[in-house]
């Protein structure tokens, strides 16, 4: 059985990813696609990084970029630390590099200089962290942050009348170019839910692992999903990005 699982955004949370990844039963013919948003928020950030490394050596994997690595390849490669980022979970990132030997520090910008905008299967499946704005789809992206910061093509996908038919002038035209998207970045915590969620053809897998909620891991050819314990357990001493 070669599955496709989709992991949700992890927030340093390594002690979630690998219960996940335990828990999923993950073996060597599955393919990880990770949907992003490594660091921020629980202490294990460079942690979450050395253990994905790790991964990429033993099982097939895909690195999508989120905007929360954008923040900390920024400072890890160019010194660069803005307020919103220090606010947004970048102090716990800081602090968790504070334990990598400085030789190792070239492995880790190399990790996130390989992180990719968006991944396509052969089954024309897309996996980007935010979403994309252009109708032609992200490769026409007049605004490449859209990849890891954009939030309509999520909220028009879940809110879009049902009625509207896919021939439909009205149809959200970005949703025809693919078979599914799969999604982070906006938690489903904003919408009371726990789980990953679907609008249109369009998942969320990002179950609010750096705030409350758990990490969730998903396959995508029959929607069973696994999660995590709720990051606070796992971390009491901590407030991650909450
Ligand atoms: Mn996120």
């Amino acid at each position: 059985m070669n599955r496709t699982l989709v992991i949700g955004d992890i927030h340093g949370g390594l002690k979630a990813l690998q219960q996940v990844l335990e828990r999923a039963g993950v073996t060597t013919k599955d393919t990880l696609i990770f949907l992003g948003d490594y660091v921020d928020g629980w202490s294990e950030s460079a942690g979450v990084i050395d253990f994905l490394m790790l991964l990429e050596s033993q099982y097939k994997c895909i690195f999508i970029k989120g905007n929360h690595d954008v923040y900390a390849y920024n400072w890890l490669a160019e010194g660069k630390a803005t307020d919103n980022w220090l606010r947004h979970g970048g102090v716990a990132t800081i602090n968790s590099y504070k334990q990598v030997p400085e030789q190792a520090l070239i492995t880790h910008i190399d990790f996130y200089e390989r992180l990719r905008n968006y991944y396509v299967d052969v089954q024309n499946r897309l996996f980007i962290h935010a979403g994309f704005t252009s109708m032609h789809g992200p490769d026409q992206e007049f605004h490449h942050s859209m990849y890891n910061w954009d939030r309509t093509l999520w909220e028009l996908a879940l809110t879009m009348d049902n009625r509207i038919e896919q021939h439909s002038a009205l149809y959200l035209k970005r949703l025809l170019l693919f078979k599914e998207i799969y999604i982070g970045h906006t938690p489903t915590l904003n919408y009371k839910q726990g789980t990953p969620m679907n609008g249109c053809n369009v998942w969320n897998i990002d179950t609010g692992a750096g705030f409350t909620g758990r990490l969730s891991i998903m396959d995508i050819d029959t929607k069973t999903f696994w999660q995590s314990d709720p990051l606070p357990e796992l971390y009491p001493q901590e407030k991650g990005r909450s």
